[in-house]
Protein backbone atom coordinates (compact mmCIF):
# COMPACT_ATOMS: atom_id res chain seq x y z
CA UNK A 1 0.00 0.00 0.00
CA UNK A 2 0.93 3.53 -1.04
CA UNK A 3 1.90 5.48 1.61
CA UNK A 4 -0.69 8.51 0.23
CA UNK A 5 -3.01 5.81 0.86
CA UNK A 6 -2.46 5.14 4.19
CA UNK A 7 -4.35 6.64 7.36
CA UNK A 8 -2.78 6.87 11.17
CA UNK A 9 -4.37 8.48 13.89
CA UNK A 10 -4.54 8.65 17.65
CA UNK A 11 -7.52 8.49 19.18
CA UNK A 12 -6.93 8.73 23.49
CA UNK A 13 -9.63 7.75 25.66
CA UNK A 14 -10.32 9.04 29.04
CA UNK A 15 -12.76 8.98 31.29
CA UNK A 16 -14.09 8.88 35.36
CA UNK A 17 -11.76 5.37 36.84
CA UNK A 18 -14.10 2.73 36.06
CA UNK A 19 -15.92 3.89 33.12
CA UNK A 20 -14.51 0.96 31.27
CA UNK A 21 -11.95 2.59 29.18
CA UNK A 22 -9.64 -0.50 28.86
CA UNK A 23 -12.68 -2.75 28.20
CA UNK A 24 -13.11 -0.49 25.19
CA UNK A 25 -9.64 -0.27 23.90
CA UNK A 26 -9.58 -3.99 23.91
CA UNK A 27 -12.94 -4.12 22.26
CA UNK A 28 -11.67 -1.98 19.20
CA UNK A 29 -8.20 -3.51 19.23
CA UNK A 30 -10.21 -7.26 19.00
CA UNK A 31 -7.94 -8.93 21.41
CA UNK A 32 -6.96 -8.15 24.83
CA UNK A 33 -4.17 -5.71 25.60
CA UNK A 34 -4.79 -3.96 28.36
CA UNK A 35 -6.45 -5.25 31.90
CA UNK A 36 -9.58 -4.64 33.55
CA UNK A 37 -11.61 -5.01 36.83
CA UNK A 38 -15.00 -4.61 38.52
CA UNK A 39 -12.60 -1.57 40.82
CA UNK A 40 -11.74 1.73 40.49
CA UNK A 41 -8.21 3.05 38.90
CA UNK A 42 -6.99 -0.38 37.50
CA UNK A 43 -5.56 1.08 34.62
CA UNK A 44 -2.16 2.78 36.10
CA UNK A 45 0.25 4.36 33.31
CA UNK A 46 -0.81 5.13 29.72
CA UNK A 47 -0.73 2.48 27.49
CA UNK A 48 -1.38 1.95 23.62
CA UNK A 49 -3.64 -0.53 21.47
CA UNK A 50 -2.80 -0.47 18.44
CA UNK A 51 -6.64 -1.22 16.17
CA UNK A 52 -6.54 -1.77 12.55
CA UNK A 53 -9.53 -0.49 9.95
CA UNK A 54 -9.35 -1.36 6.23
CA UNK A 55 -6.13 1.48 5.33
CA UNK A 56 -6.53 2.89 8.96
CA UNK A 57 -4.16 2.33 11.85
CA UNK A 58 -5.53 3.66 15.27
CA UNK A 59 -3.30 4.47 18.16
CA UNK A 60 -5.80 4.15 21.48
CA UNK A 61 -4.38 5.33 24.04
CA UNK A 62 -5.70 4.15 27.47
CA UNK A 63 -5.30 6.03 30.27
CA UNK A 64 -5.46 5.90 34.01
CA UNK A 65 -8.94 7.02 35.44
CA UNK A 66 -8.91 10.52 36.34
CA UNK A 67 -9.79 11.50 39.87
CA UNK A 68 -8.40 13.74 42.42
CA UNK A 69 -5.43 12.25 43.60
CA UNK A 70 -4.03 12.60 46.97
CA UNK A 71 -0.46 10.08 47.00
CA UNK A 72 2.55 10.65 44.86
CA UNK A 73 1.17 7.58 42.39
CA UNK A 74 -2.34 9.01 42.09
CA UNK A 75 -0.97 12.20 40.85
CA UNK A 76 1.63 10.39 38.22
CA UNK A 77 -1.49 8.38 37.05
CA UNK A 78 -3.77 11.59 36.35
CA UNK A 79 -0.57 13.59 34.86
CA UNK A 80 -0.44 10.08 32.24
CA UNK A 81 -3.97 10.25 31.26
CA UNK A 82 -3.76 13.80 30.28
CA UNK A 83 -0.51 13.63 28.76
CA UNK A 84 -2.00 10.99 26.78
CA UNK A 85 -5.03 13.55 25.21
CA UNK A 86 -2.18 16.29 24.00
CA UNK A 87 -2.37 16.21 20.52
CA UNK A 88 -4.77 13.49 19.87
CA UNK A 89 -6.65 13.77 16.70
CA UNK A 90 -9.98 12.79 18.37
CA UNK A 91 -10.83 12.55 22.73
CA UNK A 92 -13.14 10.09 23.53
CA UNK A 93 -15.03 11.06 26.85
CA UNK A 94 -15.87 8.05 28.18
CA UNK A 95 -18.67 8.37 30.75
CA UNK A 96 -20.89 5.42 32.84
CA UNK A 97 -24.60 6.56 32.82
CA UNK A 98 -25.21 4.44 35.68
CA UNK A 99 -22.99 5.15 38.32
CA UNK A 100 -22.03 8.27 36.39
CA UNK A 101 -19.29 9.36 39.36
CA UNK A 102 -19.86 13.29 39.05
CA UNK A 103 -17.49 14.14 41.42
CA UNK A 104 -14.89 12.58 39.30
CA UNK A 105 -16.82 13.58 35.81
CA UNK A 106 -17.73 17.41 36.39
CA UNK A 107 -14.17 18.41 36.75
CA UNK A 108 -12.93 16.25 34.06
CA UNK A 109 -15.61 17.66 31.70
CA UNK A 110 -14.53 21.24 32.86
CA UNK A 111 -11.35 20.46 31.44
CA UNK A 112 -12.09 18.58 28.58
CA UNK A 113 -14.23 21.51 27.56
CA UNK A 114 -11.09 24.09 27.05
CA UNK A 115 -8.61 21.27 25.14
CA UNK A 116 -8.46 22.33 21.40
CA UNK A 117 -8.43 18.50 20.26
CA UNK A 118 -11.63 16.94 18.65
CA UNK A 119 -13.76 15.81 21.41
CA UNK A 120 -16.18 12.87 21.36
CA UNK A 121 -18.62 11.85 24.07
CA UNK A 122 -19.24 7.96 24.44
CA UNK A 123 -21.73 6.88 26.97
CA UNK A 124 -20.80 3.20 27.96
CA UNK A 125 -22.84 0.09 29.15
CA UNK A 126 -25.75 0.69 27.39
CA UNK A 127 -26.53 -2.57 28.29
CA UNK A 128 -27.19 -1.95 31.58
CA UNK A 129 -28.72 1.83 31.27
CA UNK A 130 -32.19 2.68 30.78
CA UNK A 131 -32.92 4.65 27.62
CA UNK A 132 -34.70 7.75 28.55
CA UNK A 133 -32.07 8.96 31.38
CA UNK A 134 -29.12 8.13 28.53
CA UNK A 135 -30.58 10.36 26.51
CA UNK A 136 -30.75 13.15 28.94
CA UNK A 137 -27.35 12.79 30.24
CA UNK A 138 -26.40 13.19 26.50
CA UNK A 139 -27.81 15.79 26.06
CA UNK A 140 -26.51 17.53 29.58
CA UNK A 141 -23.09 16.74 28.91
CA UNK A 142 -23.29 17.99 25.42
CA UNK A 143 -24.35 21.43 26.66
CA UNK A 144 -21.15 21.41 28.90
CA UNK A 145 -18.66 20.60 25.69
CA UNK A 146 -18.50 21.06 22.39
CA UNK A 147 -18.65 17.26 21.03
CA UNK A 148 -18.49 16.74 17.52
CA UNK A 149 -20.79 13.77 17.87
CA UNK A 150 -21.69 11.12 20.78
CA UNK A 151 -22.11 7.46 20.61
CA UNK A 152 -23.72 4.68 22.88
CA UNK A 153 -22.25 1.72 23.24
CA UNK A 154 -21.48 -1.31 24.79
CA UNK A 155 -17.83 -2.16 25.36
CA UNK A 156 -17.92 -5.25 26.45
CA UNK A 157 -20.97 -6.86 24.69
CA UNK A 158 -19.08 -4.45 21.16
CA UNK A 159 -22.43 -3.08 20.97
CA UNK A 160 -22.62 0.09 18.94
CA UNK A 161 -18.59 -0.65 18.35
CA UNK A 162 -18.35 -1.57 14.93
CA UNK A 163 -20.22 2.01 14.06
CA UNK A 164 -18.58 4.06 16.07
CA UNK A 165 -14.98 2.48 14.80
CA UNK A 166 -15.79 3.19 11.25
CA UNK A 167 -16.75 6.89 11.93
CA UNK A 168 -13.26 7.00 14.26
CA UNK A 169 -11.31 5.64 10.93
CA UNK A 170 -12.75 8.14 9.11
CA UNK A 171 -11.48 10.95 11.07
CA UNK A 172 -8.28 10.02 11.15
CA UNK A 173 -6.14 12.48 9.33
CA UNK A 174 -3.54 10.48 6.02
CA UNK A 175 -0.35 9.16 7.15
CA UNK A 176 2.20 6.34 6.54
CA UNK A 177 1.74 4.19 9.42
CA UNK A 178 3.44 3.93 12.88
CA UNK A 179 3.00 0.40 13.94
CA UNK A 180 3.73 -2.63 11.53
CA UNK A 181 0.54 -4.43 10.89
CA UNK A 182 0.63 -7.57 13.49
CA UNK A 183 1.41 -5.29 16.37
CA UNK A 184 -1.42 -4.91 19.32
CA UNK A 185 -0.13 -2.66 21.38
CA UNK A 186 3.06 -0.87 22.86
CA UNK A 187 3.86 -3.02 25.43
CA UNK A 188 6.31 -5.54 25.46
CA UNK A 189 5.34 -8.93 26.37
CA UNK A 190 7.03 -9.11 29.64
CA UNK A 191 5.06 -6.02 30.51
CA UNK A 192 1.99 -7.37 29.55
CA UNK A 193 2.66 -10.39 31.72
CA UNK A 194 3.09 -8.18 35.15
CA UNK A 195 -0.35 -6.69 34.05
CA UNK A 196 -1.91 -9.64 33.97
CA UNK A 197 -0.57 -10.59 37.47
CA UNK A 198 -1.72 -7.51 38.88
CA UNK A 199 -5.48 -8.16 37.17
CA UNK A 200 -5.36 -11.10 39.38
CA UNK A 201 -4.37 -8.88 42.43
CA UNK A 202 -7.55 -6.76 41.34
CA UNK A 203 -9.70 -9.92 41.35
CA UNK A 204 -8.46 -11.96 44.55
CA UNK A 205 -7.91 -9.36 46.62
CA UNK A 206 -10.29 -7.16 48.85
CA UNK A 207 -10.16 -3.34 49.94
CA UNK A 208 -6.96 -1.59 49.44
CA UNK A 209 -4.37 -4.47 49.01
CA UNK A 210 -4.45 -3.90 45.15
CA UNK A 211 -4.38 -0.26 45.65
CA UNK A 212 -1.29 -0.68 48.16
CA UNK A 213 0.74 -3.70 45.57
CA UNK A 214 3.14 -3.22 42.42
CA UNK A 215 4.17 -6.17 40.31
CA UNK A 216 8.10 -6.02 38.75
CA UNK A 217 9.39 -8.00 36.53
CA UNK A 218 12.43 -9.88 37.56
CA UNK A 219 13.65 -12.74 35.04
CA UNK A 220 11.63 -13.85 31.73
CA UNK A 221 13.60 -16.60 30.21
CA UNK A 222 13.43 -18.73 26.47
CA UNK A 223 13.50 -22.01 27.31
CA UNK A 224 14.58 -24.08 24.68
CA UNK A 225 11.13 -26.19 24.39
CA UNK A 226 9.28 -23.11 23.30
CA UNK A 227 8.04 -22.32 26.65
CA UNK A 228 9.04 -19.21 28.82
CA UNK A 229 9.74 -18.80 32.31
CA UNK A 230 8.73 -15.85 34.12
CA UNK A 231 9.72 -14.56 37.58
CA UNK A 232 8.06 -11.75 38.91
CA UNK A 233 7.75 -10.10 42.53
CA UNK A 234 4.16 -8.99 44.12
CA UNK A 235 5.73 -6.10 46.38
CA UNK A 236 3.16 -5.07 49.13
CA UNK A 237 3.44 -1.77 51.94
CA UNK A 238 2.97 -3.84 54.84
CA UNK A 239 3.88 -7.63 56.35
CA UNK A 240 -0.16 -8.00 56.97
CA UNK A 241 -0.22 -7.94 53.44
CA UNK A 242 2.24 -10.15 52.64
CA UNK A 243 0.47 -12.42 54.79
CA UNK A 244 -3.04 -12.11 52.81
CA UNK A 245 -1.35 -12.27 49.75
CA UNK A 246 0.36 -15.17 50.73
CA UNK A 247 -2.88 -16.79 51.84
CA UNK A 248 -3.42 -20.05 54.54
CA UNK A 249 -0.65 -22.50 53.49
CA UNK A 250 0.03 -20.24 50.37
CA UNK A 251 -3.60 -20.88 48.83
CA UNK A 252 -3.77 -17.24 47.35
CA UNK A 253 -0.50 -16.64 45.77
CA UNK A 254 -0.61 -20.14 44.41
CA UNK A 255 -4.37 -19.51 42.87
CA UNK A 256 -2.99 -15.82 42.00
CA UNK A 257 0.09 -17.52 39.80
CA UNK A 258 -2.27 -20.30 38.62
CA UNK A 259 -5.02 -17.57 36.81
CA UNK A 260 -2.36 -15.65 35.49
CA UNK A 261 -0.68 -18.70 34.18
CA UNK A 262 -3.42 -19.78 32.06
CA UNK A 263 -4.53 -16.47 30.90
CA UNK A 264 -0.74 -15.24 30.08
CA UNK A 265 -0.20 -18.87 27.87
CA UNK A 266 -3.48 -18.14 26.13
CA UNK A 267 -2.18 -14.69 25.20
CA UNK A 268 0.98 -15.44 24.36
CA UNK A 269 0.19 -18.86 22.57
CA UNK A 270 2.81 -21.19 24.81
CA UNK A 271 3.53 -22.58 27.81
CA UNK A 272 4.41 -20.50 30.76
CA UNK A 273 5.91 -21.37 33.94
CA UNK A 274 5.24 -18.48 36.27
CA UNK A 275 7.16 -17.83 39.28
CA UNK A 276 5.95 -15.00 41.83
CA UNK A 277 7.66 -13.96 45.06
CA UNK A 278 5.93 -11.39 47.79
CA UNK A 279 7.42 -8.69 48.86
CA UNK A 280 7.07 -5.86 51.51
CA UNK A 281 8.51 -3.19 50.81
CA UNK A 282 6.66 0.26 52.51
CA UNK A 283 8.17 2.77 50.17
CA UNK A 284 7.29 1.73 47.00
CA UNK A 285 4.52 3.88 45.93
CA UNK A 286 7.38 6.95 47.09
CA UNK A 287 10.35 5.24 44.83
CA UNK A 288 11.03 6.80 41.37
CA UNK A 289 12.69 3.77 39.64
CA UNK A 290 9.56 1.70 40.00
CA UNK A 291 7.54 4.76 39.02
CA UNK A 292 10.08 4.23 35.47
CA UNK A 293 9.18 0.89 35.27
CA UNK A 294 6.03 1.16 35.68
CA UNK A 295 5.75 4.34 32.48
CA UNK A 296 5.02 6.78 34.64
CA UNK A 297 6.28 10.05 35.13
CA UNK A 298 7.93 10.90 38.84
CA UNK A 299 5.71 13.89 39.57
CA UNK A 300 5.61 16.49 42.56
N1 LIG B 1 -22.25 -3.92 31.88
C1 LIG B 1 -21.17 -3.39 31.34
N2 LIG B 1 -20.02 -3.36 32.04
C2 LIG B 1 -18.93 -2.81 31.47
C3 LIG B 1 -18.95 -2.24 30.17
N3 LIG B 1 -17.73 -1.76 29.90
C4 LIG B 1 -16.96 -2.03 30.97
N4 LIG B 1 -17.67 -2.66 31.93
C5 LIG B 1 -17.21 -3.12 33.25
O1 LIG B 1 -16.82 -2.00 34.01
C6 LIG B 1 -15.72 -2.31 34.86
C7 LIG B 1 -14.58 -1.35 34.60
O2 LIG B 1 -14.06 -1.56 33.31
P1 LIG B 1 -12.61 -1.08 32.92
O3 LIG B 1 -12.46 -1.27 31.45
O4 LIG B 1 -11.58 -1.71 33.80
O5 LIG B 1 -12.72 0.46 33.26
P2 LIG B 1 -11.61 1.61 33.16
O6 LIG B 1 -12.32 2.84 32.74
O7 LIG B 1 -10.47 1.16 32.32
O8 LIG B 1 -11.18 1.75 34.68
P3 LIG B 1 -9.79 2.37 35.31
O9 LIG B 1 -8.64 1.77 34.57
O10 LIG B 1 -9.86 1.93 36.72
O11 LIG B 1 -9.90 3.85 35.16
C8 LIG B 1 -15.36 -3.77 34.56
O12 LIG B 1 -15.98 -4.59 35.52
C9 LIG B 1 -15.95 -3.98 33.18
O13 LIG B 1 -16.29 -5.33 32.91
C10 LIG B 1 -20.20 -2.27 29.45
O14 LIG B 1 -20.33 -1.81 28.32
N5 LIG B 1 -21.26 -2.85 30.10
MG1 LIG C 1 -8.50 0.95 32.72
Amino acid sequence: MSQTETKCGVVAVLGAPNSGKSTLVNQLVGQKVAITSAKAQTTRARMMGIALHDETQMILVDTPGIFAPRRRLDRAMVSAAWEGAESADAILLLVDPVKQRRHELEPLIEQIAGRPECKILVLNKVDVAKKEPLLALAQELGQKVDFETIYFVSALTGDGVPEMKDALAAMMPEGPWMYPEDQVSDASERLLATEITREQLYQQLHEELPYDSAVRPEKYIERKDGSVEIHQQIVVMRDNQRMIVLGKGGSRIKAIGQAAREELSELLGRKVHLFLHVKTDERWSEDKEMFEEMGLDWVR
